[in-house]
């Protein structure tokens, strides 16, 4: 008796990640599995964006040391995964972060105010989903990689032309919710591009702790779609690797599950210490991955950048800076009867009597 065995799907991801731009900021060897690198002007606007981003980060965490926002999860070092993704998505297709992914929401264009609106303890999300065709970003671990799927596969039955990507952390790769969006997504053929940022710790779990398995990009095989292990450090694979994906899921194709290997230079968030579980000498060793300035060395020779290029983007970046400090130096004004407003349409009982006690506080302190 022979069995026919199905054989779609099942390729597993290179050992040797994806990547066009070496550390060296020189053209690798590495196979690029059909991928093409970026032109010169995308890579320039790329750049443009990643140094943005981590003036960006560095500020909002300086801000976070002065007490002007209660807790910060920075991507510095992550800026080739979150800007290399966000900007391959198409104005239509919707983005679903994390609380990590404050970089991707300002490559999507959420102004600073809005994106940081959660960090300071005011309500909600800060934006609104729909003008950025972006989701609130989640805290629960891997809650986002439900809502893409779910949202994606609405999309596949509306005949829509969106895609949905989703950030995930190494960590977030353990939970249940992953397993349930991978097998959901690659049955039913949604959609939907799972960035999945390998920064090799979830607080202070290292990877080895969090799998036995050689690479995160292997599970795709498991649930039948593609993955492909990419140099997370390298903005060029990123930015290719996931327009592919993306181009495939709008075909009809499927999900993708995309590995970015990348470092966390900072904390987790200023409420750990890194000291604790990680030694100096690892976080040096990533250094040289720097994904700026790889492709700065890469960019000066191809004649793309140049000194003057690259000193009106840094100006640019304290620009950003500055509006990041006006923004935070501004009292929040928070109204805690929305505290009510948007949990249930049609009010419940025990909630208006909570209502009711705030109104009569409010009252006895002269705020009614
Ligand atoms: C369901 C759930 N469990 C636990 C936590 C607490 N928690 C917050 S961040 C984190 C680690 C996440 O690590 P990873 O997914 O690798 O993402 P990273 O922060 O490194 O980007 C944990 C356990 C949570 N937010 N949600």
């Amino acid at each position: 008796m022979t069995i026919d065995v199905p054989t779609t799907g099942r390729s597993l991801p290179q050992l040797q990640p994806i990547s066009f731009i070496g550390a060296d900021g020189r053209l690798t060897d590495t196979p690029t599995e059909g991928l093409r690198i970026p032109s010169d002007a995308t890579l320039t606007g790329l750049y443009r964006q990643m140094v943005l981003v981590r003036r960006f980060e560095a500020q909002v965490t300086h801000l976070t040391r002065q007490g002007r926002l209660a807790t910060y999860p920075s991507a510095a070092g992550q800026e080739a995964a979150e800007v290399g993704a966000t900007t391959a998505l198409a104005p239509n297709d919707w983005l679903f972060p994390t609380y990590r992914d404050s970089a991707a929401l300002l490559t999507r264009g959420v102004p600073v105010a809005e994106i940081l609106a959660a960090f300071r303890g005011d309500w909600h999300c800060g934006f609104d989903p729909h003008e950025y065709h972006t989701s609130p970003a989640a805290t629960p671990l891997a809650t986002q990689t439900l809502h893409a799927t779910g949202f994606a596969m609405a999309a596949k039955l509306k005949g829509e032309d969106a895609a949905t990507l989703t950030f995930l952390g190494d960590g977030a790769s353990s939970e249940g919710d992953t397993h349930e969006a991978f097998n959901f997504a690659s049955v039913w053929q949604t959609p939907t591009v799972f960035v999945l940022q390998n920064n090799q710790y979830a607080i202070s779990t290292p990877l080895r702790e969090q799998t036995n398995a050689t690479m995160l990009a292997d599970r795709a095989a498991g649930y039948g779609m593609p993955g492909l292990r990419v140099d997370g450090n390298d903005v060029a694979a990123v930015f290719a690797a996931v327009s592919a994906a993306l181009a495939r899921g709008r075909n009809g194709d499927g999900p993708t599950l995309i590995e970015c290997l990348t470092y966390r230079m900072e904390s987790h968030t200023n409420s750990d210490d890194p000291t604790k579980y990680r030694d100096t000498e690892e976080v040096e060793h990533w250094k040289q991955f720097d994904p700026i300035d790889r492709l700065e060395k890469y960019l000066r020779t191809t004649g793309a950048l140049d000194d003057a290029t690259v000193a009106e983007i840094a100006e640019a970046a304290e620009t950003l800076a500055a509006s990041v400090r006006d923004a935070m130096n501004q009292e929040a004004e928070v109204d805690p009867r929305e505290l009510f407003a948007h949990v249930y349409s049609t009010p419940r009982t025990a909630l208006a009597e909570q209502q009711q006690v705030l109104e009569t506080e409010l009252a006895a302190a002269g705020c009614a």
